[in-house]
């Protein structure tokens, strides 16, 4: 089990072991919550957090989505997750904000029991090992498709709608796969369980919109921007499930698997069934930049301020 020396929970600095939620909390019912998964790298100017404005934003912006008033401000939870950072002693780790509805009537309407908000923090190595985030990944297309706005709302990083890629992720493992793809409701391509994606075919790049009920990802974001600035299209639309055969690259992209090649699909060799040329070189500028390497892109690297009084 992960584990660290405290968690902040409501406005307060609490013992890992002492951070609990009564079991009638309505998110442990209904799947009433939103989230982040961000990360902190060790960069040469210190620890900072990979574009900490982002996701505070998009954590905003999904409790906003269900209804969520969160009872803090993006400063007090910024600031809240650099002292939780130096208070357990960490250079680089993942940080998962969580807000929750608590305790309180119980019963469908979720708009009476109480907003409750929790920052843990632990260090977390390659989320698919580091010999797939170096070689690539052995990935298949899902028989589940991803959650549509029909249903739910996709554009938000919601807890309960993780119940649709725990299935895909499931399937994949017990298939002998490290993931999953996921088609949309048409049939077009969207995600991976937990990452965004990326095909390369003649030296152009292309992802699926949000068009295809994905969850729109900093990293995604980030990306985007890399091969622009490189020179290479890269075109927002529909993906059909026989491009991925076809791709001379795939990959994937979000804060835990970070840039990770796909080098298998459903069977198939990606192109040579190594990593490519773009991917590689996506990935270089896309690592330095998450490490602080990149002066460039030193505008992503939110440094963590050490409050004076937590040292
Ligand atoms: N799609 C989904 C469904 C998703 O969960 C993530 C992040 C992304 C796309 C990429 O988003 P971003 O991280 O902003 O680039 N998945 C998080 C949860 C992983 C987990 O196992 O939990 C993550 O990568 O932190």
């Amino acid at each position: 089990m992960v584990s660290a020396d405290c968690v902040w929970m409501n406005g307060e600095f609490v013992a890992f072991e002492d951070a609990k939620v009564s079991v009638l909390t309505h998110a442990l019912h209904y799947g009433t919550g939103v989230f982040e998964g961000i990360r902190c790298y060790d960069t040469p100017r210190g620890p900072a957090v990979f574009r900490h404005t982002a996701h505070i934003d998009r954590l905003f912006q999904s409790a906003r989505m269900y209804f969520m008033d969160i009872p803090f401000s993006r400063d007090e939870i910024r600031a809240a997750t650099d002292e939780l950072i130096v208070r357990n002693g960490f250079r680089g780790c993942y940080i998962r904000p969580l807000v929750f509805r608590g305790a309180g009537p119980m019963g469908l309407y979720p708009l009476n029991s109480p907003v409750e908000i929790a920052i843990a923090a632990w260090e977390w190595g390659s989320y698919l090992g580091d010999e797939g985030k170096l070689n690539g990944v052995r990935a298949r297309v899902s028989s589940w498709r991803r959650i549509d706005s029909a249903s739910v709302i996709p554009a938000a990083k919601a807890t309960g709608q993780y119940l649709n890629s725990i299935n895909a992720k499931v399937e994949s493992e017990k298939a002998g796969y490290e993931e999953g793809i996921l088609l949309d409701t048409r049939g077009f391509v969207s995600e991976g369980t937990g990452e965004n994606l990326f095909i390369v075919k003649d030296s152009k790049l292309a992802t699926p919109h949000f068009t295809s009920d994905i969850l729109g990802g900093i990293n995604r974001h980030s990306v985007i921007e890399i091969i622009r600035d490189l020179g290479y299209t890269v075109e927002e639309r529909d993906i059909a499930r026989g491009e991925l055969y076809m791709a001379d690259e795939f990959f994937m992209t979000g804060t835990a698997a970070e840039l990770t090649p796909i080098r298998e699909i459903d069977d198939h060799p990606v192109g040579t069934g190594r990593p490519g040329p773009i991917t590689e070189r996506v990935r270089a500028i896309f690592e330095d930049a998450l490490h602080g390497r990149s002066e460039r892109y030193a505008k992503w690297n939110d440094l963590v301020e050490v409050p004076a009084r937590a040292t």
